[in-house]
This record gives C-alpha cells, structure tokens and sequence, in this order.
C-alpha cells in the first residue's frame, strides 16, 4: 500500500446536548483522529470511539493514545501491508486495546479503499444504498422529558428507537412510554448497570414488547447473560461483552443472548467486524452497528459496515446533527424517512474539513513507517 506515515491527533469537541447513560454523563468528546499516509500524499481517515475515561469499557483515550504511541504503530514500522486485514495480523500480538487498534486500521482502511477508487462500502463488501437508523436516547431526568424525546425521534422518522436505563429509571419509565408508544419499536440499554438478583425486574420488562434488551449484566459477562435470557422471552443483544470474533461465537453458543451489536471500536475494527458479521449472516442471527457518539468520521465508517447484509436491524447511526453543531466532514451525515444514503465516492465518500480538524487539534504526532 505504500504507506509512508501515521498521525494521531487529539481534540476536543462539545456535544449539543449531554447524553448519559448508567455509567455517567458526557457533555463532549474527547477523542482521536488517525490519519494514514501514503507515497502519493492520499490521506485515509479513522477514529478512536474511546470515552474520555474508562467507565464504557477499559480504554479511554489517553489509554489509546499511549498504546498507538508506545505500542500500536511501531508495530507498523517497516511492514509490508498489502491490504488493511495484515493491520489485525500486525497487532494481533497485543491484547485487547481494541478501540485503538481500530483507530488505526480503519484509517488504513479508508485509505485503502480510495487507492482503489472505491467506496469503503464496496471495498468491505456492502450491497445496500441506504442504512436504516436507529437513535440512542439517553436518561432523561422526568418521564416527561424522555416522552417528548421520543416522540421527536418518531417524528423524525427513526426505525428504531433506543431508551437507555438504570437501577430506578426503568420499568415505570418504561410502561409509560409503551403507554404512550404502544407500536413503535423500542428496546432499552442498560450498559451493563444491572444483576442476575434483577431477574424479575427483566421478566417484568417481557410484558412490554421491547426488540431487546441491550447489555442487562456485567460488561465482561456472558455466564449470567445465559440464565437471564433462558428466564425471559425478549431478546437479549450483547454489546460491552463482545471484543472478537471468538467472543461472538462463544456467546451465541452458550445462549447468552440473540442479537449482537458489532461496534468496530470495540473489536479491534473493520476487519474483525466482517468475520462477526459473517457468522451472525450464516446462524441467522440479527446484527446492528453500535454507535460511540462519533464525529462524522467514525459515523461514516460505520454507515460503510452496516451496509453489509448481516447488518439485519437499524443501526446506532444517526446523523451529524444529532450531536454535532458543526462535523468535521463535508457533506454532513443526513437522513431521510430514517435511512442514510450509503456514499459512493471513494473511501469514506465524505470530505473531511482538514482546516476545522487542525484549529480543534490540541496535540499531535506522526511516525514514519
Ligand atoms: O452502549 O451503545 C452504547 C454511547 C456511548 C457509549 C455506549 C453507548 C452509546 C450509545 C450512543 O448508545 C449511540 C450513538 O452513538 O448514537
Ligand atoms: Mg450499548
């Protein structure tokens, strides 16, 4: 491929409205940019999904910084990369660090892709023109203002509707929605904030009708996700357990849930994402694209993945304007009758802002490869 350079830089943006979830609340991003360079001066663009501490999963961004800096990319040193899947042979000797090889290999997968002249889409193997969307609502501080949240989101067209919920913000919340809400599709998130001594709250949650119930247990379990779904009829989707491909098959397995949320972040990238994809296609299990509140870059990556046909259900995608007062890429990710068109120019297929992208640019560093 030719590539001559990494950079990563750090920035800072804030987001239009906090978002929070069981483990806190976040009012912006903290994050990274990956550029990778190649001979010809072409420029393939990733991000980091890390939150700004370690309370979604272990890494943070200051963790992925240093493993990118220390670990990850002088892996890449001197190293013949053909194609962007020799990126997760590359770094498969360290463990985990997921989201930050991710950061890097997406990069190299964008630039990949506009080498030849291609969409990332099309270079990961997409079919549709248009992802359906699905918006992640976060927990609102009255029932009455979580109602007018997702009565906006059902204006707006969205497919799917998400409610996020903690210990005490959960079934009353919830039966007043379904109230309100009887036939739209709704399921809940729950990021790992409850246990297995909640089964009856979840058996309770069975009346409503949800499409699932997202992440009910701990973030590194998939024992009690098992006892927990064979005691309730509503899917269980697992998001925080799954980091590889093995993970995935390991739970689906045992039974500990029946849809998967594939976040590229959170496995290592898109090469790992494809292999899961595949094997929830080929079982006939339900798969989405998680969201981590990313900037237009790794929205685009994921609008490029959830293309895919294992991606059965609406994805965590939602456009720019959902967060952002202003994105870092040209045109701004749009949606209409809650779809997304998936772009045709190569790589990404949207322009990134570069002047933007350095003025919000508080550190950077570059290693030649
Ligand atoms: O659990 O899916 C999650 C955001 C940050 C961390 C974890 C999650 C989320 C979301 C937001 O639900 C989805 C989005 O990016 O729109
Ligand atoms: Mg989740």
């Amino acid at each position: 491929m030719n590539l001559t350079s990494i950079t990563v830089r750090r920035l800072t943006t804030e987001m239009l409205t906090p978002f929070t979830t069981s483990f806190g609340t976040q009012t912006h991003r903290d994050l990274l940019i990956v550029e990778a360079r190649d001979d010809a001066g072409t420029v393939g663009y990733g991000e980091c999904v890390a939150g700004a501490e370690p309370t979604y999963s272990e890494e943070a961004t200051s963790t992925c910084e240093v493993a990118l800096a220390e670990y990850v990319l002088p892996r890449l040193q001197n190293a013949a990369v053909e194609h962007p899947d020799d990126i997760s042979t590359l770094l498969h000797p360290i463990k985990r660090n997921n989201m930050a090889k991710a950061s890097v290999e997406g990069a190299v997968w964008d630039l990949w892709a506009k080498q030849q002249g291609i969409s990332l889409s099309q270079a990961l193997g997409g079919t549709k023109s248009r992802v359906d969307v699905g918006l992640s609502i976060g927990i609102k501080p009255t029932d009455a203002e979580l109602l007018q949240a997702v009565g906006e989101a059902v204006e707006a067209g969205y497919r799917r509707i998400k409610i996020k919920i903690a210990p005490g913000r959960d079934l009353e919340m919830m039966r007043a929605v379904r109230r309100e809400f009887p036939d739209e599709a709704i399921m809940v998130d729950a990021n790992s904030a409850y246990t297995l001594d909640d089964a009856q709250l979840f058996a309770a949650l069975d009346e409503l009708n949800l499409m699932m119930i997202e992440q009910p247990l701990a973030h590194d379990d998939i024992v009690d996700h098992r006892h927990l779904q064979a005691a309730i009829r509503t899917p269980i989707c697992l998001d925080e357990s799954i980091h590889s491909l093995d993970d995935a098959r390991k739970a689906l397995e045992l039974g500990s849930g029946k849809i998967i949320n594939i976040k590229v972040g959170r496995v290592g990238g898109l090469t790992e994402s494809l292999k899961i994809e595949q094997l929830c296609r080929e079982s006939g299990v339900d798969a989405w694209c998680g969201g981590m509140l990313e900037t237009g870059i790794g929205r685009a990556h994921n609008v490029a993945i959830a293309s895919l046909d294992g991606f059965t259900l609406p994805g965590d995608t939602a456009p720019s304007a959902r967060y952002w007062a202003e994105d870092l890429i040209t045109p701004e990710v749009t949606m209409h009758n809650g779809q997304i068109e998936v772009p045709t120019g190569p790589g990404l297929g949207y322009e990134v802002k570069t002047a933007m992208l350095e003025s919000l640019t508080t550190q950077e560093f570059t290693v030649q490869l």
